[in-house]
């Protein structure tokens, strides 16, 4: 049985539009951490300019969330990052590394979209670190751990040649990064045949890390974005041991179905609980932001039990 892997939480959506006190069209592609006694979101919003930026909603439980007054991350209006978020910022990941939480947002302009790296501790003062890729970059999740010293990450360069794939990056500092490999690629007639990208920032498990991607089948009405598991190995994060076969979320929901871009779940943020379960969350549509709960044993089993071929 690997449907209802994900428990939708049963008052999604947890946060729209009407939630934010200052004027945004959707509230999509969030990141999420827990800080302190809080967990902290930051989500994307589409401006009426069509542009992005990014808000920050804090919660209690981790469904119910209150957006603060202002947008934590506009476009930089000065410095190396302001030619390059001129057209706005999108689709953050947080991830906690020792005492920091580093942010990947993409970082869209003339000059095509790319990733940035800021950093902060507390969610009030936000340092720009690096713009870690050049263009045509989507999709950047960095592990919670060092692996023999460097900081790695998964990533999804855009191919024309190759269906888009997930690649892994290494760097000693968060500047400069190398030693890039593919790790994992769609599958032909499949669910995620058309592309995939890294999805919430990898969560450590007994078995390995577990990262959960979203794959995209392209049909007759559209594209449509769903999300998957996959279980890459504790000590060599370029090595996966097991890819589900399965999605474990598609759109069902209305506000998954139907919205700006229909048909879209698509995830930027899991958080792992003590008890075993991980909080799940995505945006619907490109509208909403949804939350759900699954357990990772679940996950793990089925990235080990029912595994299709990474490569
Ligand atoms: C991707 C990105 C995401 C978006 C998704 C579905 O290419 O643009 O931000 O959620 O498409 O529209």
């Amino acid at each position: 049985m690997t449907h209802e892997l994900v428990r939708r939480y049963s008052g999604n959506p947890i946060l729209t539009k009407a939630d934010i006190p200052y004027p945004v069209e959707t509230v999509h592609n969030a990141a999420v951490v827990r800080h302190e006694d809080e967990y902290i979101m930051l989500f994307r919003s589409h401006l009426r300019t069509g542009r992005s930026i990014i808000g920050l909603a804090r919660s209690p439980d981790g469904f119910n969330f209150k957006a603060d007054s202002e947008p934590f991350i506009t476009p930089a209006q000065e410095g190396a990052f302001a030619e390059y978020e001129a057209f706005g910022v999108e689709d953050p990941r947080i991830t906690r590394v020792d005492d920091d939480y580093l942010i990947t947002y993409s970082a869209y302009s003339r000059n095509g979209v790319r990733i940035a790296l800021a950093r902060t501790k507390d969610f009030v003062q936000i340092e720009r670190v690096s713009l870690i890729t050049q263009a045509d970059y989507r999709n950047t999740v960095i592990f919670p751990e060092k692996f023999n010293g460097l900081y790695a990450r998964l990533d999804r360069p855009h191919s024309e040649i190759s269906p888009w794939s997930i690649w892994i990056t290494f760097s000693p500092d968060l500047v400069f990064w190398g030693e890039s490999q593919l790790v994992m690629k769609p599958v032909a007639y499949h669910w995620d045949e058309m592309k995939i990208g890294p999805g919430a920032p990898p969560i450590r498990t007994a078995e390995g890390w577990l990262s959960i991607y979203h794959g995209v089948f392209e049909t007759m009405d559209g594209s449509v974005y769903r999300l998957g598991v996959a279980l890459h190995d504790l000590h060599d994060p370029a090595r996966i041991i097991g890819v589900g076969d399965s999605w474990i979320l598609q759109p069902e929901d209305p506000w998954e179905i139907t919205g700006y871009v229909h048909n879209v779940v698509f995830t930027c943020a899991a958080v792992p609980e003590t008890d075993g379960t991980v909080k799940i969350y995505w945006g619907g549509a490109d509208s909403v932001m949804c939350a759900g709960e699954a357990n990772l044993v679940d996950l793990v089993d089925l990235c080990l039990n029912q595994s299709r071929s990474a490569i």
